[in-house]
């Protein structure tokens, strides 16, 4: 699976923690960011994959779930760290799930909002995955 769990640096103080993200801490330019916040209980997010866009989550406060699938396999990352990210590559469906109550989800993309980089459709998904893979 292309994924990443990187953590980041973590500089502590009697002020409080600062964690950052800069230069080669992933592996591409940040173009975009993002955040998800004010979940209502129960509520999934995601559910769908892309074509080029690499992205790198982050749970800045309470935690979730991030559910991958890349054709092949299946897995969960949990991300409840302020300092723990987690970098998706294209091809993998993805879908963010049991959001605690004040948990705040960053997203740090590789590009800007392309509508036409999303796969929303797991039929669609399916075909793209052959064709990356041959
Ligand atoms: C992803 C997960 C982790 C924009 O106008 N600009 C943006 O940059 C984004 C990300 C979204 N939007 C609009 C598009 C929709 O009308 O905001 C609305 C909600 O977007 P979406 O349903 O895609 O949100 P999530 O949380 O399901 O997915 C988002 C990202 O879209 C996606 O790339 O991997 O977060």
């Amino acid at each position: 699976m292309d994924i990443q769990i990187i953590s980041l640096p973590k500089i502590e103080d009697r002020r409080g923690n600062l964690s950052v993200i800069e230069g080669d801490t992933i592996p591409f330019d940040i173009k975009r960011v993002y955040y998800v916040y004010d979940i209502p209980s129960g509520a999934e997010r995601g559910g769908h994959a892309h074509k080029n866009l690499q992205q790198f989550l982050v749970a800045l406060s309470g935690s979730f779930d991030v559910i991958l699938n890349n054709g092949k396999q299946k897995s969960t990352v949990t991300l409840n760290k302020p300092n723990v990210g987690l970098l998706i590559k294209p091809g993998i469906w993805r879908e963010l799930a049991n959001f605690s109550s004040g948990a705040v989800c960053l997203v740090v993309a590789s590009d800007v909002y392309i509508e036409e980089d999303y796969i929303r459709n797991l039929k669609e998904f399916k075909r793209f995955i052959k064709i990356i893979d041959k």
